[in-house]
Protein backbone atom coordinates (compact mmCIF):
# COMPACT_ATOMS: atom_id res chain seq x y z
CA UNK A 1 0.00 0.00 0.00
CA UNK A 2 1.40 3.46 -0.73
CA UNK A 3 1.39 5.84 2.24
CA UNK A 4 -0.70 8.59 2.04
CA UNK A 5 3.02 11.06 2.76
CA UNK A 6 3.59 10.53 -1.13
CA UNK A 7 3.10 13.45 -2.79
CA UNK A 8 0.52 12.91 -6.23
CA UNK A 9 1.07 14.05 -9.12
CA UNK A 10 -1.88 15.58 -11.37
CA UNK A 11 -0.34 16.11 -14.41
CA UNK A 12 -0.79 13.54 -17.22
CA UNK A 13 2.52 14.59 -19.07
CA UNK A 14 4.78 12.20 -16.30
CA UNK A 15 4.83 9.40 -18.78
CA UNK A 16 7.04 7.73 -21.08
CA UNK A 17 6.16 9.04 -24.59
CA UNK A 18 6.89 13.20 -22.98
CA UNK A 19 10.16 11.32 -21.60
CA UNK A 20 11.28 9.60 -25.04
CA UNK A 21 10.72 12.95 -27.01
CA UNK A 22 12.79 14.52 -24.84
CA UNK A 23 15.22 12.11 -23.99
CA UNK A 24 15.81 11.81 -27.65
CA UNK A 25 16.80 15.96 -28.29
CA UNK A 26 18.63 15.53 -25.02
CA UNK A 27 20.66 12.57 -26.18
CA UNK A 28 21.27 14.56 -29.57
CA UNK A 29 22.32 17.43 -27.80
CA UNK A 30 24.71 15.47 -25.73
CA UNK A 31 26.38 13.17 -28.13
CA UNK A 32 27.77 16.47 -29.80
CA UNK A 33 28.85 18.12 -26.59
CA UNK A 34 30.42 15.19 -25.50
CA UNK A 35 32.47 14.23 -29.05
CA UNK A 36 33.40 17.84 -29.41
CA UNK A 37 34.32 17.80 -25.69
CA UNK A 38 36.96 15.12 -26.58
CA UNK A 39 38.29 16.71 -29.39
CA UNK A 40 38.61 20.11 -26.55
CA UNK A 41 40.26 17.72 -24.46
CA UNK A 42 42.75 16.08 -27.49
CA UNK A 43 43.78 19.54 -28.69
CA UNK A 44 44.72 20.75 -25.57
CA UNK A 45 46.57 18.37 -23.90
CA UNK A 46 47.13 15.76 -26.35
CA UNK A 47 47.94 12.55 -25.47
CA UNK A 48 52.10 11.21 -26.82
CA UNK A 49 49.75 8.46 -29.51
CA UNK A 50 47.80 11.34 -30.30
CA UNK A 51 50.42 14.07 -31.41
CA UNK A 52 51.25 12.79 -35.31
CA UNK A 53 47.64 13.06 -35.96
CA UNK A 54 46.87 16.26 -34.89
CA UNK A 55 46.57 19.16 -37.54
CA UNK A 56 46.67 22.84 -37.99
CA UNK A 57 43.30 22.53 -40.93
CA UNK A 58 40.94 23.11 -40.91
CA UNK A 59 42.27 27.03 -39.41
CA UNK A 60 38.73 26.91 -37.82
CA UNK A 61 38.00 24.18 -36.64
CA UNK A 62 38.61 24.66 -32.87
CA UNK A 63 36.70 27.55 -33.47
CA UNK A 64 33.55 25.33 -34.65
CA UNK A 65 33.97 21.95 -32.33
CA UNK A 66 34.00 24.72 -29.38
CA UNK A 67 31.38 26.51 -30.17
CA UNK A 68 29.14 23.45 -31.07
CA UNK A 69 30.28 22.19 -27.47
CA UNK A 70 29.19 25.22 -25.30
CA UNK A 71 25.87 25.32 -27.38
CA UNK A 72 24.74 21.83 -26.89
CA UNK A 73 25.49 22.19 -23.35
CA UNK A 74 24.01 25.08 -22.96
CA UNK A 75 20.96 23.09 -24.75
CA UNK A 76 21.10 20.82 -22.65
CA UNK A 77 20.54 22.62 -19.56
CA UNK A 78 16.49 23.65 -20.18
CA UNK A 79 16.57 19.65 -21.73
CA UNK A 80 17.98 18.08 -18.77
CA UNK A 81 15.15 20.31 -16.60
CA UNK A 82 12.23 19.01 -18.53
CA UNK A 83 13.87 15.36 -18.75
CA UNK A 84 13.94 15.74 -15.08
CA UNK A 85 10.44 16.96 -14.61
CA UNK A 86 8.75 14.62 -16.63
CA UNK A 87 10.34 11.48 -14.41
CA UNK A 88 11.04 12.81 -11.04
CA UNK A 89 7.28 11.67 -9.73
CA UNK A 90 9.37 7.99 -10.35
CA UNK A 91 11.45 9.21 -7.17
CA UNK A 92 8.59 8.90 -5.27
CA UNK A 93 7.91 5.36 -6.43
CA UNK A 94 6.43 2.67 -3.45
CA UNK A 95 7.63 0.43 -2.88
CA UNK A 96 11.36 2.60 -2.85
CA UNK A 97 12.82 -1.24 -4.14
CA UNK A 98 11.23 -3.93 -5.48
CA UNK A 99 14.88 -6.43 -5.68
CA UNK A 100 18.57 -6.20 -6.70
CA UNK A 101 18.18 -5.67 -10.09
CA UNK A 102 15.38 -2.64 -9.67
CA UNK A 103 18.14 -1.38 -6.91
CA UNK A 104 20.91 -1.18 -9.11
CA UNK A 105 18.61 0.61 -11.49
CA UNK A 106 18.00 3.47 -8.90
CA UNK A 107 21.16 3.83 -7.81
CA UNK A 108 22.75 3.97 -11.57
CA UNK A 109 19.99 6.74 -12.23
CA UNK A 110 20.97 8.48 -9.56
CA UNK A 111 24.74 8.39 -10.55
CA UNK A 112 23.99 9.86 -14.02
CA UNK A 113 21.85 12.97 -12.65
CA UNK A 114 24.60 13.59 -10.22
CA UNK A 115 27.08 13.27 -12.82
CA UNK A 116 25.05 15.20 -15.38
CA UNK A 117 23.87 18.20 -13.39
CA UNK A 118 28.00 18.51 -12.19
CA UNK A 119 28.94 18.04 -15.21
CA UNK A 120 26.38 20.83 -16.69
CA UNK A 121 26.89 23.39 -14.15
CA UNK A 122 30.49 23.38 -14.36
CA UNK A 123 30.54 23.81 -17.71
CA UNK A 124 28.35 26.52 -17.76
CA UNK A 125 29.83 28.10 -14.76
CA UNK A 126 33.57 27.79 -16.63
CA UNK A 127 31.56 30.01 -19.02
CA UNK A 128 31.13 32.88 -16.79
CA UNK A 129 34.76 32.55 -15.72
CA UNK A 130 33.43 31.83 -12.22
CA UNK A 131 35.07 29.14 -10.39
CA UNK A 132 33.59 28.42 -6.51
CA UNK A 133 35.31 24.83 -6.64
CA UNK A 134 38.29 23.54 -4.75
CA UNK A 135 38.96 21.19 -7.83
CA UNK A 136 40.58 21.32 -10.79
CA UNK A 137 37.82 22.32 -13.72
CA UNK A 138 39.43 20.44 -16.67
CA UNK A 139 39.99 17.32 -15.27
CA UNK A 140 36.67 17.08 -13.19
CA UNK A 141 34.58 18.18 -16.47
CA UNK A 142 36.02 15.40 -17.90
CA UNK A 143 36.32 12.30 -15.99
CA UNK A 144 33.00 13.42 -14.90
CA UNK A 145 32.18 13.10 -18.57
CA UNK A 146 32.90 10.07 -18.75
CA UNK A 147 31.22 8.72 -15.86
CA UNK A 148 27.96 10.48 -17.33
CA UNK A 149 28.09 8.45 -20.11
CA UNK A 150 28.66 5.36 -18.38
CA UNK A 151 25.80 5.88 -16.57
CA UNK A 152 23.79 7.06 -19.47
CA UNK A 153 24.49 4.02 -21.61
CA UNK A 154 23.33 1.59 -18.74
CA UNK A 155 20.09 3.27 -18.07
CA UNK A 156 19.59 3.41 -21.74
CA UNK A 157 20.03 -0.23 -21.68
CA UNK A 158 17.64 -0.83 -18.64
CA UNK A 159 15.38 1.27 -20.49
CA UNK A 160 15.91 -0.14 -23.89
CA UNK A 161 12.16 -1.83 -24.28
CA UNK A 162 10.44 1.13 -22.83
CA UNK A 163 11.93 3.89 -25.30
CA UNK A 164 11.38 1.15 -27.91
CA UNK A 165 7.28 0.48 -27.33
CA UNK A 166 7.18 4.64 -26.91
CA UNK A 167 9.58 6.00 -29.85
CA UNK A 168 6.77 5.99 -32.46
CA UNK A 169 4.49 8.90 -32.16
CA UNK A 170 0.87 7.48 -30.81
CA UNK A 171 -2.24 7.53 -32.92
CA UNK A 172 -3.83 10.25 -30.88
CA UNK A 173 -1.47 12.45 -29.10
CA UNK A 174 -1.81 14.61 -25.75
CA UNK A 175 -2.67 18.32 -26.17
CA UNK A 176 -0.57 19.23 -23.27
CA UNK A 177 2.19 17.61 -24.58
CA UNK A 178 2.52 19.21 -27.60
CA UNK A 179 2.10 22.44 -25.75
CA UNK A 180 4.84 21.59 -23.32
CA UNK A 181 7.28 20.19 -25.98
CA UNK A 182 6.77 23.69 -27.66
CA UNK A 183 7.76 25.52 -24.67
CA UNK A 184 10.67 23.35 -24.07
CA UNK A 185 11.59 24.33 -27.71
CA UNK A 186 11.22 28.09 -27.30
CA UNK A 187 12.80 27.45 -24.01
CA UNK A 188 16.01 25.61 -26.05
CA UNK A 189 15.31 28.18 -29.20
CA UNK A 190 15.88 31.81 -26.43
CA UNK A 191 19.16 29.87 -24.79
CA UNK A 192 20.31 29.02 -28.33
CA UNK A 193 19.53 32.53 -30.02
CA UNK A 194 20.48 34.41 -27.15
CA UNK A 195 24.01 33.15 -26.51
CA UNK A 196 25.59 32.15 -29.80
CA UNK A 197 26.32 34.79 -31.13
CA UNK A 198 29.37 34.44 -29.22
CA UNK A 199 30.82 32.56 -31.29
CA UNK A 200 28.63 32.70 -34.37
CA UNK A 201 28.85 36.10 -36.15
CA UNK A 202 25.43 36.58 -37.96
CA UNK A 203 23.85 35.95 -34.23
CA UNK A 204 26.15 38.43 -32.83
CA UNK A 205 23.51 41.49 -32.53
CA UNK A 206 21.26 38.54 -30.35
CA UNK A 207 24.27 38.25 -27.97
CA UNK A 208 21.60 39.45 -24.68
CA UNK A 209 22.53 36.20 -22.01
CA UNK A 210 26.27 35.41 -23.74
CA UNK A 211 29.02 36.17 -20.71
CA UNK A 212 30.91 38.10 -23.52
CA UNK A 213 30.35 40.03 -26.39
CA UNK A 214 33.41 38.75 -28.39
CA UNK A 215 33.68 42.05 -30.10
CA UNK A 216 34.37 43.97 -27.07
CA UNK A 217 37.37 44.88 -25.63
CA UNK A 218 40.62 46.69 -26.23
CA UNK A 219 41.55 46.54 -30.06
CA UNK A 220 38.59 44.73 -30.71
CA UNK A 221 38.65 41.66 -28.92
CA UNK A 222 37.75 39.93 -25.37
CA UNK A 223 40.40 39.87 -22.96
CA UNK A 224 40.27 36.41 -20.46
CA UNK A 225 43.49 37.32 -18.81
CA UNK A 226 44.19 41.06 -18.48
CA UNK A 227 48.26 42.56 -17.80
CA UNK A 228 47.25 43.01 -14.42
CA UNK A 229 45.90 39.57 -13.61
CA UNK A 230 48.85 37.36 -14.70
CA UNK A 231 50.57 39.49 -11.96
CA UNK A 232 50.99 42.74 -13.99
CA UNK A 233 53.35 41.25 -16.22
CA UNK A 234 56.26 43.70 -16.72
CA UNK A 235 58.12 43.76 -19.89
CA UNK A 236 61.59 44.70 -18.94
CA UNK A 237 62.66 47.57 -21.26
CA UNK A 238 65.53 45.22 -22.66
CA UNK A 239 63.13 42.71 -23.42
CA UNK A 240 64.30 40.57 -26.18
CA UNK A 241 62.83 37.56 -27.23
CA UNK A 242 65.17 34.55 -26.56
CA UNK A 243 65.37 31.46 -29.40
CA UNK A 244 66.84 28.31 -27.74
CA UNK A 245 67.88 25.09 -30.21
CA UNK A 246 70.89 23.92 -31.84
CA UNK A 247 71.87 27.68 -32.77
CA UNK A 248 70.53 29.61 -29.93
CA UNK A 249 70.16 33.60 -30.43
CA UNK A 250 67.96 36.80 -28.78
CA UNK A 251 66.48 39.23 -30.84
CA UNK A 252 65.08 42.47 -29.84
CA UNK A 253 61.46 43.85 -30.57
CA UNK A 254 63.08 46.18 -33.23
CA UNK A 255 65.31 43.63 -34.81
CA UNK A 256 61.51 41.30 -34.93
CA UNK A 257 59.76 43.87 -37.01
CA UNK A 258 62.70 43.83 -39.16
CA UNK A 259 62.73 40.36 -40.28
CA UNK A 260 59.95 39.42 -42.82
CA UNK A 261 56.26 40.10 -41.50
CA UNK A 262 52.96 37.72 -42.76
CA UNK A 263 49.87 38.92 -42.27
CA UNK A 264 46.90 36.11 -41.17
CA UNK A 265 43.28 36.11 -40.23
CA UNK A 266 42.69 33.70 -37.69
CA UNK A 267 40.12 33.93 -34.26
CA UNK A 268 41.18 33.52 -30.72
CA UNK A 269 38.60 30.62 -29.78
CA UNK A 270 38.43 30.22 -26.14
CA UNK A 271 37.48 26.98 -24.63
CA UNK A 272 34.55 28.92 -23.00
CA UNK A 273 32.54 29.34 -26.15
CA UNK A 274 33.06 32.89 -27.46
CA UNK A 275 35.64 33.20 -30.37
CA UNK A 276 36.55 36.26 -32.47
CA UNK A 277 38.78 36.58 -35.63
CA UNK A 278 41.47 39.58 -36.03
CA UNK A 279 44.16 40.64 -38.47
CA UNK A 280 47.36 39.15 -37.09
CA UNK A 281 50.96 40.64 -38.34
CA UNK A 282 54.08 38.78 -36.88
CA UNK A 283 56.61 36.88 -37.75
CA UNK A 284 56.64 33.16 -39.00
CA UNK A 285 57.47 30.52 -36.00
CA UNK A 286 59.01 28.15 -38.61
CA UNK A 287 61.11 31.23 -39.40
CA UNK A 288 62.48 31.67 -36.09
CA UNK A 289 62.81 28.00 -35.80
CA UNK A 290 65.17 27.80 -39.11
CA UNK A 291 67.34 30.00 -37.73
CA UNK A 292 67.88 28.50 -34.83
CA UNK A 293 68.69 25.07 -36.89
CA UNK A 294 65.62 23.05 -35.43
CA UNK A 295 65.93 19.54 -37.01
CA UNK A 296 62.74 18.77 -39.09
CA UNK A 297 60.17 17.45 -36.88
CA UNK A 298 60.94 19.97 -34.16
CA UNK A 299 58.20 20.76 -31.52
CA UNK A 300 58.13 24.20 -29.17
CA UNK A 301 58.11 24.65 -25.82
CA UNK A 302 57.46 28.42 -25.17
CA UNK A 303 57.40 30.81 -22.21
CA UNK A 304 55.64 33.34 -20.91
CA UNK A 305 57.14 36.61 -19.24
CA UNK A 306 53.86 35.78 -17.14
CA UNK A 307 55.36 34.74 -13.44
CA UNK A 308 52.26 31.91 -13.06
CA UNK A 309 50.00 30.32 -13.85
CA UNK A 310 48.46 27.74 -15.62
CA UNK A 311 49.04 28.84 -19.46
CA UNK A 312 52.54 30.08 -18.86
CA UNK A 313 54.31 27.77 -20.48
CA UNK A 314 53.05 25.51 -23.86
CA UNK A 315 53.94 23.39 -25.99
CA UNK A 316 53.44 23.51 -29.80
CA UNK A 317 53.89 20.24 -32.06
CA UNK A 318 55.70 20.25 -35.07
CA UNK A 319 52.56 20.34 -37.01
CA UNK A 320 51.78 23.72 -35.40
CA UNK A 321 55.17 24.68 -35.44
CA UNK A 322 55.70 24.33 -39.32
CA UNK A 323 52.57 26.28 -40.48
CA UNK A 324 53.28 29.04 -42.44
CA UNK A 325 50.15 30.71 -40.96
CA UNK A 326 51.52 30.13 -36.97
CA UNK A 327 53.01 33.87 -36.24
CA UNK A 328 54.78 35.37 -33.36
CA UNK A 329 52.14 38.12 -33.71
CA UNK A 330 53.82 41.64 -33.04
CA UNK A 331 50.26 43.54 -34.22
CA UNK A 332 46.40 42.95 -33.88
CA UNK A 333 44.66 44.74 -36.80
CA UNK A 334 47.17 46.87 -38.19
CA UNK A 335 47.87 48.12 -34.51
CA UNK A 336 51.11 47.13 -31.97
CA UNK A 337 49.32 45.00 -29.35
CA UNK A 338 47.84 46.46 -25.62
CA UNK A 339 49.20 44.93 -22.89
CA UNK A 340 46.22 42.84 -22.55
CA UNK A 341 46.70 41.51 -25.58
CA UNK A 342 49.79 40.16 -25.18
CA UNK A 343 52.62 43.14 -26.18
CA UNK A 344 55.03 42.42 -26.98
CA UNK A 345 54.43 39.35 -28.35
CA UNK A 346 52.17 36.29 -28.78
CA UNK A 347 51.38 33.30 -30.44
CA UNK A 348 48.35 32.98 -32.83
CA UNK A 349 48.28 29.40 -34.49
CA UNK A 350 45.30 28.22 -36.60
CA UNK A 351 42.80 25.35 -35.24
CA UNK A 352 44.16 25.75 -31.67
CA UNK A 353 42.32 26.30 -28.65
CA UNK A 354 42.61 30.12 -27.04
CA UNK A 355 44.52 28.61 -23.59
CA UNK A 356 47.31 27.87 -26.17
CA UNK A 357 47.47 31.08 -27.72
CA UNK A 358 50.17 32.55 -25.70
CA UNK A 359 50.50 36.07 -24.94
CA UNK A 360 53.75 37.91 -23.82
CA UNK A 361 56.19 35.43 -24.93
CA UNK A 362 59.81 35.52 -23.58
CA UNK A 363 61.05 32.37 -24.75
CA UNK A 364 60.83 29.51 -27.70
CA UNK A 365 62.35 26.76 -26.91
CA UNK A 366 63.36 24.03 -29.65
CA UNK A 367 61.85 20.45 -28.47
N1 LIG B 1 50.52 33.90 -20.98
C1 LIG B 1 49.19 33.73 -21.12
N2 LIG B 1 48.66 33.61 -22.35
C2 LIG B 1 47.33 33.45 -22.51
C3 LIG B 1 46.46 33.39 -21.40
C4 LIG B 1 47.03 33.51 -20.10
O1 LIG B 1 46.35 33.47 -19.08
N3 LIG B 1 48.40 33.70 -20.01
N4 LIG B 1 45.09 33.23 -21.61
C5 LIG B 1 44.74 32.51 -22.84
C6 LIG B 1 43.31 32.44 -23.10
S1 LIG B 1 42.37 31.49 -22.06
C7 LIG B 1 42.74 33.01 -24.22
S2 LIG B 1 41.13 32.72 -24.64
C8 LIG B 1 43.51 33.93 -25.07
C9 LIG B 1 42.77 35.24 -25.16
O2 LIG B 1 43.49 36.17 -25.88
P1 LIG B 1 43.12 37.72 -25.76
O3 LIG B 1 43.09 38.07 -24.31
O4 LIG B 1 44.14 38.47 -26.54
O5 LIG B 1 41.75 37.86 -26.39
O6 LIG B 1 44.81 34.15 -24.57
C10 LIG B 1 45.46 33.02 -24.07
N5 LIG B 1 46.83 33.34 -23.78
MO1 LIG C 1 40.39 31.05 -23.11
Amino acid sequence: MTPNLLPRFRSALHEPRTAVVIGRWLGAALLVCFLTGLVSHALQDPPGWLTPYLSSRPVNGYRVTQGLHVITGLAAVPLLGAKLWTVYPQLFAWPPVRGVAHALERLGIFVLVAAMLLELFTGLFDTLQWYPWPFPFRQTHFWLAWLAAGGLFVHLAAKGPLIALHWRRPAAGLPQRRAFLAAVTAAVGVVTLTTAGQTVPFLRRLVLLAPRRPDLGPQGLPVNRTAAQAGTVTVPADWRLRVDGPQPYRLSLAELNQLPQYEVHLPISCVEGWSFSARWTGVRVADLLVRAGAPAGSGLLITSLEADGPYREMRMPAEYAVDPLTLLALRINGEVLTADHGFPARIIAPNRPGVLQTKWVARLEVI
